[in-house]
C-alpha cells in the first residue's frame, strides 16, 4: 500500500486518508493507493462502507498539473488516467463516502461524483476548475455532473470553472448531506446509515440529463456566453461539448466522447500557455533572497495619503480586505471628492448585487477621511498615492517619517519615480518600498512591489503576504524608471505611433492587437489613460533621452491641439458621450501633416507586421530588465502582463509568447 494514502477502520468503516500535501493532487501512487484501499475493504468482512477523506486542508484540488506537461513532451505515456480508480470506486459493493473538505476540485470532484455518496462540510468548495487551465474535465467530469446536479448547473461548472460552496452544491443534488462538527466523525456516522442500502451509481441516473428540446436553448446560451465572455479561449467551448455528449450519448459513449476532447486540449498551446500561468502565479512569490521563514510584520491599520483616483481606490481595497484605513488629502474639499467617488463606486456594486448594502457600509466605515495626519502614528503601513512629482512625493515622505511608527511600512505608489530617491528623503530607508497598483486600483489584480537598494528583507515578505490579503498577485521588481510593467509599455506605445506615421491606421494598429486577444489597443489605452499625462513627463525629461534616437512626433502632435484622449473626448479617436469611440476624420489629417513634416511616404502595413513589431518591441525591452536582473525571472514579466496589461492569458504572457521561458 502506498505511503500517500493510509487505511484504519473505524466502527465497522473502513477510513481511507490520502495524505498528499500541500493539496492532496493526485499525483502517481495516490489513485493506484486509493483504488488498494477500497479492495481492501470490500475483501474484509468486518466493513460495511468505506469513507474517503483528505488529510491537510483539502479533499482533493485535482489531477496533478505538474504530470501534463510530463505527458505532452513525450516524457511519460497518459495511460487510463483516473478510469480505473473511478471504476472500483463505482463498482464497489460497498458504499463509498467522499468525505470532503477544503476543495473537491477537477479529478477530485470526479473521484467523489464516482463514489456512492458524497458529505462535506459547509465551508468546502467543489469545482471543475480545468477550463482555466485550457483542458476539460477528462474524468467523466463532464458526464457524471450534468447527471447529479442538471444540465445547466454542469454547463456553469464545466465552461466558467467557477468553484461551487458546499450549500448550494447540497441544493442541487451534488452533495448529498453537508456535516456540521467534526468530517470525519460525521461521515462515518452517515456511511454506517448508508451501509446496507442499495445504491444507484451517477452513470445509472439519467433523471436530470433534459429533453433535446429543453437543452437546447441550454447549449445556445452556453456559445454565445462564451463568445461574450471568455473571447479566444477553446476549451470553454470543448467543455459545451463534452457535455452536450453526456446529453446525447450513452454514457460509455459519452465518456470517450469526453477522453476525445480532453486529450485535443492538453496538447494544445492554449493548455500549455495556461498552466505556465498556473504555475507563474505561484513562482512569482518565491524570491531567492527573501526565504519563506522571513518575519512578516502584521498590517490592522492602514493611511493613504492622496484621496485623487488611485488613493480612494487603494483606500477601498484596504477597506475590502477589512483592514481599517486612514484616507488624508490636504483640503476638505479633496476629501469630499474622493469619499464621493468611494460611495458611489461601492452603491454601484451593491446596485450589480456583487454585495449588500450591509458590506457596503462596513466597508465604508473602515474609511476615516482626515486632512491631517492624527492617528498615524498607530498606522502599520502608510501608502503614499498622491500626483506624481519627485518633489512632491520627498516632501510627503520627510513628513511620514515625522510621525511613522518605527515598524511602520512606508510605501510609495509611484509608478515611474525612483525608489531609492523617494527613500532618502527618509532616516529609514530600510522601510521604504514601492506599491504600484493599477487603476481601477480596487479591481485590479496586480500590484508591482517595487524594492529599493535599501529595503529590508522584512519589508518586502510583509509587502508580498500583505498582496496576497488584498485580494492582489504581488510581483517583485528592482528600481528603474517605469519598474517593469510601464517601462515595456513605453517602448510598446511608441512602436505603435511610429507604425501609424509609417501608414498604419489608427483602427488596424488597436485592432491587430485586440484581435491577438488584449483587452484593448496601444492607441486606445493611451486615450483611456490620457495622452497628457506622458506628454508632461516627456517634456520634463527630454534632457534624459538619447538625441540619437527616433522619437515620434504623434502623441506630441494630438496633446499640442488639447486632444489628450478621452477625458476631452478626443484623442487618438473622437468619443460620444458614452465613451464609444470613433475614427476621427481630423486625426487622419494631423497624421498626413505629421507624415509630410516627418518626410514619410506612407506605405500599407498588416495586421502581421503590426502584432510583430508591437510584440517585439515588448519582448525585446523586457529581455533588457531581464539582463539588468530587474525582474527575477521571464514568468514574472508574463504574470504582470497578464494581470495589469491586459495581455491574454491564454497566450501565456510576452515572454512565454515568445519561446522565452
Ligand atoms: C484536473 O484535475 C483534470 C482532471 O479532470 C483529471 C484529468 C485526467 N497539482 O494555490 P496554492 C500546488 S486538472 C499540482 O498556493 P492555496 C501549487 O502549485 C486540476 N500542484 O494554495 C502550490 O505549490 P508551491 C484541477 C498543485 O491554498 C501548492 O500546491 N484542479 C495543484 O492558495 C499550494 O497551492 C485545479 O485546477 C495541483 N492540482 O490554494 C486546482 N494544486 O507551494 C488548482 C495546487 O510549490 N489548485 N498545487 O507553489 C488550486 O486551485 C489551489 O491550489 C487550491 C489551494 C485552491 C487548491
Amino acid at each position: 500500500m502506498s505511503e500517500l494514502v493510509r487505511y484504519a477502520l473505524r466502527d465497522g468503516v473502513a477510513v481511507v486518508t490520502i495524505d498528499n500535501p500541500p493539496v492532496n493532487a493526485l499525483s502517481p501512487g495516490v489513485p493506484e493507493g486509493i483504488a488498494a484501499c477500497v479492495r481492501q475493504a470490500g475483501a474484509d468482512d468486518a466493513v460495511t462502507a468505506v469513507v474517503l477523506i483528505g488529510a491537510g486542508r483539502s479533499f482533493i484540488a485535482g489531477a496533478d498539473i505538474n504530470e501534463f506537461g510530463k505527458i505532452t513532451s513525450g516524457e511519460k505515456q497518459r495511460g487510463e488516467g483516473l478510469h480505473p480508480l473511478l471504476a472500483v470506486l463505482e463498482d464497489s459493493a460497498k458504499p463509498v463516502i467522499a468525505a470532503i473538505h477544503g476543495q473537491a476540485f477537477g479529478g477530485g470532484l470526479e473521484v467523489a461524483m464516482a463514489c456512492a455518496y458524497r458529505v462535506a462540510v459547509a465551508s468546502a468548495q467543489v469545482g471543475q476548475p480545468e477550463v482555466r487551465l485550457g483542458i476539460i474535465p477528462g474524468a467523466g467530469g463532464t458526464q457524471r455532473l450534468p447527471r447529479l446536479v442538471g444540465v445547466e448547473m454542469a454547463l456553469r461548472m464545466c465552461q466558467f470553472g467557477d468553484p461551487v460552496k458546499v450549500p448550494v452544491a447540497c441544493e442541487a443534488g451534488l452533495i448529498d448531506r453537508v456535516i456540521d462538527g467534526d468530517l470525519l466523525e460525521g461521515a462515518v456516522a452517515f456511511a454506517r446509515e448508508v451501509a446496507c442500502q442499495p445504491v444507484r451509481r451517477v452513470r445509472d441516473r439519467d433523471g436530470k440529463l433534459g429533453t433535446a428540446e429543453q437543452n437546447a436553448p441550454l447549449f445556445q446560451a452556453a456559445r454565445e456566453a462564451a463568445a461574450k465572455r471568455q473571447r479566444g479561449l477553446e476549451a470553454p467551448l470543448a467543455a459545451i461539448a463534452a457535455v452536450e455528449a453526456a446529453t446525447r450519448l450513452p454514457f460509455a459513449e459519452g465518456l470517450r466522447e469526453e477522453a476525445r476532447l480532453f486529450e485535443e486540449r492538453l496538447f494544445s498551446k492554449q493548455s500549455k500557455a495556461l498552466i505556465h500561468v498556473f504555475f507563474g502565479e505561484r513562482t512569482v512569490a518565491k524570491i531567492p533572497d527573501v526565504p519563506k521563514d522571513t518575519p512578516v510584520l502584521s498590517v490592522k491599520q492602514a493611511a493613504v495619503i492622496g484621496a485623487g483616483t488611485m488613493g480612494a481606490g487603494i483606500a477601498m481595497t484596504y477597506a475590502n480586505a477589512g483592514i481599517a484605513v486612514r484616507l488624508k488629502d490636504a483640503t476638505a474639499e479633496a476629501l469630499d471628492r474622493g469619499m464621493a467617488s468611494i460611495r458611489a463606486n461601492y452603491a454601484a456594486s451593491v446596485a450589480k448585487g456583487r454585495f449588500s448594502q450591509q458590506a457596503m457600509d462596513e466597508r465604508l466605515a473602515r474609511i476615516s477621511p482626515q486632512v491631517s495626519y492624527e492617528g498615524f502614528e498607530e498606522a502599520d503601513i502608510i501608502i503614499e498615492a498622491v500626483f506624481e512629482g519627485m518633489a512632491l512625493k520627498k516632501q510627503v515622505f520627510a513628513e511620514i517619517d515625522a510621525v511613522a511608527k518605527a515598524d511602520c511600512v512606508l510605501a510609495t505608489n509611484t509608478s515611474t519615480l525612483s525608489i531609492d530617491e523617494i527613500a532618502a528623503a527618509t532616516g529609514r530607508p530600510e522601510m521604504v518600498i514601492g506599491h504600484h497598483f493599477f487603476s481601477p486600483a480596487n479591481v485590479m489584480r496586480l500590484l508591482e512591489i517595487v524594492r529599493g537598494k535599501a529595503t529590508s528583507k522584512t519589508v518586502i515578505a510583509t509587502s508580498m503576504a500583505l498582496a496576497r490579503t488584498l485580494g492582489k498577485i504581488g510581483v517583485l521588481v528592482g528600481n528603474c524608471r517605469g519598474f517593469v510593467g510601464n517601462r515595456m509599455f513605453h517602448p510598446y506605445r511608441r512602436e505603435a505611433q511610429f507604425l501609424v506615421e509609417e501608414g498604419a491606421r489608427v483602427a488596424d494598429v488597436d485592432g491587430a492587437m485586440t484581435e491577438f486577444g488584449l483587452a484593448m489597443g496601444p492607441l486606445a489605452v493611451g486615450d483611456l489613460a490620457g495622452l497628457d499625462v506622458g506628454w508632461r513627463i516627456r517634456k520634463e525629461y527630454r534632457h534624459l533621452e538619447d538625441p540619437r534616437a527616433r522619437k515620434p512626433r504623434m502623441e506630441d502632435a494630438l496633446c499640442e491641439r488639447g486632444r489628450y484622449g478621452q477625458k476631452t473626448r478626443t484623442g487618438w479617436y473622437k468619443y460620444d458621450e458614452q465613451r464609444r469611440a470613433s475614427v476621427d476624420p481630423d486625426v487622419e489629417a494631423l497624421i498626413a501633416e505629421v507624415r509630410a513634416e516627418l518626410g514619410i511616404t506612407p506605405r500599407e502595413i498588416g495586421a502581421e507586421e503590426i502584432r510583430e513589431r508591437l510584440l517585439a518591441a515588448l519582448v525585446n525591452e523586457g529581455k533588457r530588465i531581464l539582463e539588468e536582473g530587474i525582474a527575477l525571472r521571464p514568468v514574472d514579466i508574463d504574470i504582470i502582463y497578464i494581470n495589469g496589461y491586459g495581455f491574454p492569458a491564454w497566450r501565456g504572457g510576452p515572454m512565454f509568447h515568445a519561446g522565452i521561458v
